[in-house]
């Protein structure tokens, strides 16, 4: 049987105050692992820190901007001073905006590209710098069916996700030596608030349905297992991999 116990690691979730960055949280921290919790709104962050608390979870708030240098660069350093080591990172925070490109503003597209890939990079760095001395360490970005595959209004987050594929696998060619291993989940359409929208509208329901072999949306749980396999010493030679978790939305046309 293969280690898939998390106890003793500390895993920090980027994104995490709701969505399926809570759910990931939420999966780690049932795993065994403590987890510190991220967001920008200090007061959403604090609820969902103090919900998972009454749950039995050893879980920290962190409010930083992962969007911003500086601060990832301060989370990661008050942290230290902590004691706090990062054992397991997942870069999760992302947002959606929906827009034909030919209306798109430059501003839009820059927010999208920050908050879905850069923010992966600023993290990634920061966290790596400190496994390596360490001995190693995990990070699981967050994909998207959009790693891989395109479709009209979503632009801005194709390029970025199809960037998070070609981050995790640059990650895992200059930190594979350091014992790092980077791999990256892709969630296929998945109930949460960010696909609210997609879900209340008829047609769009109706094309997941159809679309999806498995009939359905994915539940934001239904990635807590390949989330943990990609957290734990089971994945210790998978390396640079994207898991589609997407009901086998990929798999076929
Ligand atoms: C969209 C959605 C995406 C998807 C998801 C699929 O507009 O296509 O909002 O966010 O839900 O990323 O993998
Ligand atoms: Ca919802």
């Amino acid at each position: 049987m293969p280690d898939f116990s998390l106890g003793g690691k500390t895993a920090l979730v980027t994104g995490s105050s709701r969505g399926l960055g809570r759910a990931f949280a939420t999966g780690l921290a049932e795993a065994g692992a403590k987890v510190i919790l991220n967001g920008i709104n200090p007061d959403r962050l604090e609820a969902t820190r103090a919900e998972l608390a009454a749950l039995g979870h050893d879980v920290q708030a962190c409010a930083f901007d992962v969007t911003c240098e500086d601060q990832v660069m301060a989370a990661f350093e008050a942290l230290d001073a902590q004691g706090v080591a990062v054992d397991i990172l997942v870069n999760n925070a992302g947002i959606q905006h929906r827009q034909p490109l030919l209306d798109l503003a430059l501003a839009d597209w820059t927010r999208v590209l920050e908050t879905n890939l850069t923010a992966a990079f600023l993290c990634g760095r920061e966290a790596a710098r400190r496994m390596g001395p360490r001995g190693g360490g995990k990070i699981i970005n967050i994909g998207s069916l959009m790693s891989q595959l395109a479709r009209a209004t979503v632009a801005p987050y194709t390029v970025a996700k199809g960037g998070i594929r070609m981050l995790t696998q640059s990650m895992a060619a200059e930190w594979a030596g350091a014992n790092i291993q980077a791999n990256a989940i892709g969630p296929g359409y998945m109930i949460t608030d960010m696909t609210q929208a997609l879900q209340e509208d008829p047609a769009f329901d109706g094309f997941v349905r159809g679309r999806a072999p498995a009939g359905r949306w994915g539940r934001p749980e239904e990635l807590q297992g390949a989330l943990v396999f990609l957290a734990s010493s089971a994945s210790d030679y998978v390396n640079g991999q994207i898991l589609y978790v997407d009901g086998g939305m990929t798999a076929v046309l």
